[in-house]
């Protein structure tokens, strides 16, 4: 998969996705992430990209032309399946938008600052839009790492058997089970039985139930009896 980002502060981009498991996935060449800096395509030498808004009001937008070039010179070298607006007014982002975007070839993501993109650009160019949550960021490139991670993860041979993302909260609409490492006994804290028995049945039944008891109590609003 091929991701690539338009940005107005790339430097916000390149440590959450040069660490860890996006690192390996990099490593592995089965993520390319090419971080753009909007700048290039700025209208005049002092690098503007933003501009008053029409009507008046306080704060700037982003201006359509250096969008539209930006996207229309990655266009030129391949096609895009989404062209992605991280936005705090679109859909909320979750495992299965994760799940389907992890299935694309190449994808472009447009961060957007001050009080976001020429609406004619999510008009014309756009063809999906997130936000990550009810809550305002001050610029789209947070969050498009939470998205490139999300989707990241999620591609074949990124994650080992160690990482595996099949037991993760919210596939299946569960929360995870709880978890627990050595020492058996912690301050008299003890591990529950079933998982030092080494019945490999009885404790992924006992995980299942913790994981719907969990849901339940936790996050009611994903639990269903299916
Ligand atoms: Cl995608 N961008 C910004 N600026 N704020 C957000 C967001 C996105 N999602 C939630 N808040």
């Amino acid at each position: 998969m091929r991701i690539d980002i338009i940005s107005v502060v790339p430097e916000l981009l390149e440590s959450p996705l040069s660490h860890s498991i996006m690192k390996r996935a990099r490593d592995k060449g089965l993520l390319e992430v090419h971080v753009h800096h909007l700048r290039q395509w700025a209208v005049n030498e002092y690098g503007q990209v933003d501009d008053y808004q029409y009507g008046g009001g306080a704060g700037m937008v982003m201006m359509p032309e250096p969008l539209a070039n930006a996207i229309e010179t990655l266009q030129k070298d391949r096609t895009y399946d989404e062209i992605i607006y991280v936005t705090p007014d679109g859909p909320r982002f979750d495992q299965s938008t994760a799940n389907q975007l992890s299935l694309k070839g190449n994808l472009i993501i447009i961060c957007g600052h001050y009080k976001g993109i020429d609406e004619r650009i999510r008009q014309h160019f756009v063809t999906k839009e997130i936000s990550i949550g009810d809550y305002v960021l001050s610029g789209g490139e947070l969050a498009a790492a939470v998205i490139v991670d999300a989707v990241g993860r999620l591609l074949p041979g990124v994650l080992n058997d160690e990482t595996s993302a099949l037991m993760d909260s919210f596939q299946d609409n569960l929360l995870a089970p709880p978890v627990y490492t050595r020492p058996s006994d912690f301050r008299g804290w003890k591990v529950p039985d079933i998982l030092m028995s080494g019945d490999p049945l009885k404790i992924a039944d006992w995980r299942y139930e913790q994981a719907v008891q969990r849901t339940k109590d936790r996050r009611p609003d994903l639990h269903s009896d299916q």
